[in-house]
């Protein structure tokens, strides 16, 4: 009898397992693997000849242009990162075993580039909670430790995702059905390693840590140290993959494979194994590859960290899931007279987790009221049967000891032609060996993980032949009911797949209206080149880029609320996730009358993947902000100043960096939706002394959710962030700079002016503080300042400690008053809103005849006080050309 290999006595391995005489690791491969295969018939199947890839023209501009890759493959996520599933025909035509071609990858970055030569020097840890820390070679790894081949389905997470986008958005890409594969791995069983280590009491849990660092750091994740140290759970250090070594894309030189478990914990390019008393504490870890619950929706998910870091939404364990394979979807099938007794042949896969397998897997043509037995076939099953000393590129194929399933099955049914001609739809579900069955009805969560309702396919009769319709097609490719379904305003979750249910009325339907506001001009039908746009990168006729469309932003740059530094910093740039994040419903309705042409698909191919800015920024520079590319720095401290508002300290690149921000221009803060990895962006002015180096600090009114509204998305995922992560800085941009003793720039025309009127509420404050802060630093500036600050309470009043100062230190110069909404009876300063009768008596109308024009009004303030301002000045007979606001 075979035993499971040598967990619990390290010290012996059980087979000296290659005798390694390594020149190379790769000549190894072949020599070892391809003599043998001819020679003994073997019971279980092997891989199909893989195909020699080249690297694909649309990877050169990206980071991942060393890596060979099958064009076959559909991206799901723009060219780069690269996340890509095969057509489903193509997966289950391969059979049991996938290709490194077609084997789908998910890469949350950039792919790290590892020689062929460096393989074998490639090192990697075991460390944390161990008595004996080991730093080991993957040559150490060749030669020490016995080697195991057996092959494993891995399984994205996300496979079936773009159902649960269809219908309700989630917060990750479209996966259609193919985003699982098989491989026949070899590598060492992880509790070989683990127990050389020697685990110390209370450790509970085992951390991997890819090579790949990525916006929140390294990939990292973990499982349950029991879990490693179990010979049937089959954890594997692996190495090769069908019998050659890893491809890039999947972990080259080195990874994790943990069958039955969602593929994100299998880490690819493995540099450190972290034993541990708790999960890991890895962004990945915690804000990927979770089921939060169903109620969640994606924008409550961006202010609950609590809930993204509670273990029991963590996903491990795949759960019972099936698909139909064929008939494909738009397949036709020909009715031909008379031969109604036709068959066809349904089939498809099904999987399950845990190493527990599909026991049955059931086909309805009547919406589940009756169900009828596949057939199943379990290829894993033959493997079983191998030899005792069975050698497979190397490592021991014999798995007859282990009762576990590691891989997909497959099944099939003969349906009658006839049968499937008066049936609405076929559908599959599987049940496994814990009679786990699949629901009829999705299980949505935010990140529209581990989708398994029963796959559904309607059939058609069109013109004497059957059509069938899947449910979606992966991407954003068009096609499938769902789409159907939505299109004509149904609901795709009524519980009949919406379609009418039994009983109800057409006219009970509630449509939902779909309604998208077009950005593109009806007659612009002009293509442009990247060389084109690229003619117009300056200040003079910018032209930048949204959704692929051309926009000219000449007419901008004098109206534009953000000024005309930020069109030019767009200028020959693809501006998408800024513009959409920033604008409102109305700055969209107006872009038509801006749009002049189309970028051709190559441009825009190559635009949208080119490095937006140097790959590494220079971090000796002095200046931090660059208007053209989004920098980072690091949050090291938040400190509270109200009960809502916080100064947030980033520290620059160096101590003598200075910030780079003129006085009363603002920056660009991005941060990222700590679920989606969405960008959110918003300007805000810093608090900073301008003459500051090497801090930026930035004062931040958070505004929380309350029962009945929304609060901010920025302000919440801000204080969300914990220090120590990077956030993305790029600026300046505004239309109004103080040049010093009262000169103004205004969209870059100059005025000189002699008093300011500041007027704002809350933490408007903030530009108008950095003006004032700037004249009254000037004891030579003759500028004057009246500020007129409103807020509610006193304890909202932001800064008033230093306001108080400079109007104490400049009497001559500077008058701070402030209003109360609802002040408490000791309040002794004014009261009341900042009404007509209010700017009457503080501002007053402006001055005719000389004085005109040696006036400047600053507003800041939310979007209901700049507007009652905005009237009120209006009626005081102040020009527009007076009033600013931020
Ligand atoms: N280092 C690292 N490991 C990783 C990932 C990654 O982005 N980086 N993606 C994970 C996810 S979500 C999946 S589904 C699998 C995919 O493995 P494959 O690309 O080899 O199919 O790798 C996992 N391991
Ligand atoms: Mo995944």
């Amino acid at each position: 009898m075979a035993s499971p290999p040598s967990t619990r006595s390290p010290n012996v391995p059980k087979s000296p397992p290659l005798d390694f005489d390594i020149q190379s690791y790769h000549d190894k491969v072949e020599s070892e693997s391809e003599p043998l295969e001819e020679v003994i018939e073997r019971p279980y199947p092997l891989p199909p000849k893989p195909r020699v890839n080249k690297v694909l023209p649309e990877d050169l501009k990206t980071p991942d242009n060393h890596v060979e890759r099958d064009p076959r493959l559909i991206r799901l996520t723009g060219i780069h990162p690269f996340n890509v599933e095969a057509p489903l025909s193509d997966l289950y035509d391969e059979g049991f075993l996938t290709t490194k071609d077609l084997h789908y990858v998910r890469n949350h970055g950039p792919v790290p580039r590892v020689e062929d030569d460096e393989v074998l020097d490639w090192e990697f840890t075991v460390e944390g909670m161990v008595q004996k820390p080991m730093k080991l070679t993957l040559r150490d790894l060749l030669r020490d430790y016995e080697q195991l081949t057996y092959p494993v389905t891995l399984v994205c997470a996300g496979n079936r995702r773009k159902e649960q986008n269809m219908a309700r958005k989630t917060k990750g890409f479209s996966w259609g059905a193919a985003g699982l594969s098989t491989s026949l791995w070899t590598g060492v069983s992880l509790g070989d390693l683990l127990a050389r280590a020697c685990p110390k009491r209370g450790a509970k849990y085992v951390c991997f840590e890819g090579a790949d660092k990525l916006p929140n750091g390294y990939y990292a994740t973990s499982i349950k140290l029991s879990w490693a140290m179990d010979p049937e759970r089959g954890v594997m250090v692996a190495h090769k993959m069908n019998g050659e070594a890893l491809h890039p894309d999947h972990g080259k030189p080195l990874r994790i494979v943990i069958p039955g478990q969602i593929g994100g914990r299998s880490v690819k390019w493995l540099k450190r194994i972290i034993v541990t008393p708790e999960p890991s504490d890895n962004w990945y870890h915690i804000y990927d590859n979770r089921v939060l619950p169903t109620m969640v929706t994606p924008e409550a998910s961006a202010n609950l960290p609590e809930v993204w870091k509670d273990e029991r939404y963590a996903i491990y364990d795949l759960n019972t899931n099936s698909a139909v394979c064929y008939p494909a979807h738009d397949e036709r099938v020909q009715l031909a007279e008379g031969h109604s007794d036709k068959m066809y042949k349904v089939k498809g896969y099904g999987y399950t987790g845990g190493g527990r397998r599909v026991g049955r897997l059931e086909v309805t043509l009547d919406q589940g009221k009756t169900w009828e037995l596949a057939k199943i076939t379990y290829p894993e099953d033959e493997y079983r049967l191998a030899a005792e000393n069975d050698l497979l590129y190397g490592g021991r194929v014999d798995i007859s000891w282990r009762d576990s399933s590691f891989c997909w099955c497959f099944w099939d049914l003969d349906i009658p032609l006839a049968r499937l001609q008066d049936a609405k739809d076929l559908m599959i579900r599987a049940m496994d060996d814990s009679m786990n069955v699949q629901p009829r009805d999705m299980y949505w969560s935010v990140m529209g993980m581990m989708n398994n309702p029963w796959y559904r396919v309607v059939i058609h009769k069109e013109d004497g032949a059957l059509r069938f319709e899947h449910p979606t097609q992966p991407a954003n490719m068009p096609g499938g009911w769902m789409a159907r379904v939505k299109g004509e305003g149904r609901n795709i979750l009524n519980g009949f797949w919406g379609e009418k249910a039994p009983g109800e009325d057409e006219e009970t339907v509630e449509k939902e209206p779909v309604k998208e506001i077009s950005m593109v001009g009806e007659k612009v039908t002009r293509v442009i080149s990247l060389d084109e746009l690229r003619a117009h990168d300056g200040e003079d006729q910018p032209w930048f880029v949204v959704n692929g469309q051309v926009y000219d932003g000449t007419k901008f740059l004098e109206g534009h609320p953000g000024g005309a530094a930020s069109i030019t910093a767009a200028a020959g740039q693809d501006a998408t996730e800024e513009f959409l994040t920033i604008h409102s419903e109305n700055a969209k309705a107006m872009m038509p009358d801006y749009h002049i042409g189309t970028l051709d698909a190559d441009s825009l191919a190559q635009l949208t993947t080119a490095p937006d800015q140097p790959s590494t920024p220079d971090k000796s520079r002095p200046v931090f902000l660059q208007p053209k590319y989004w920098c980072p720095a690091m949050l090291t401290s938040k400190e509270k100043v109200s009960p809502d508002t916080k100064i947030f300290t980033f520290t620059l690149d160096h101590a003598t960096q200075s910030i780079g921000l003129p006085v009363g221009q603002h920056l660009l803060m991005r941060l990222r939706d700590p679920a989606s990895g969405e960008a959110i962006i918003r300007a805000y002015t810093p608090i900073s002394d301008p003459a500051d180096k090497g801090v930026l600090r930035v004062l931040v009114k958070i505004y929380y959710d309350t029962p009945s509204t929304c609060g901010g998305r920025m302000t919440q995922a801000l204080d969300a962030l914990p220090l120590d992560q990077p956030v993305d800085f790029k600026g300046p941009v505004g239309k109004f700079t103080y040049l010093g003793k009262g000169r103004c720039a205004i969209n870059g025309r100059e005025r000189r002016i002699r008093r300011f009127v500041m007027i704002c509420a809350g933490s408007g404050i903030t530009p108008i503080f950095q003006v004032l802060r700037a004249v009254l630093a000037d004891r030579e500036d003759p500028t004057t300042c009246l500020v007129l600050d409103g807020n509610r309470v006193e304890e909202d009043i932001l800064c008033k400690e230093e306001l108080d100062t400079m109007a104490v230190e400049n009497p001559g110069r500077c008058t701070v008053l402030y209003t109360l909404s609802r002040p408490l009876e000791a309040w002794e300063g004014l009261r009341g809103r900042m009404d007509r009768g209010f700017l009457e008596r503080e501002v007053g109308r402006p001055e005719v005849g000389e004085g005109r024009g040696d006036v400047i009004v600053l507003v800041c303030g939310p979007e209901g006080m700049e507007g009652s301002v905005k009237g009120i000045l209006g009626e005081l007979g102040w020009g527009e050309e007076d009033v600013l606001f931020f």
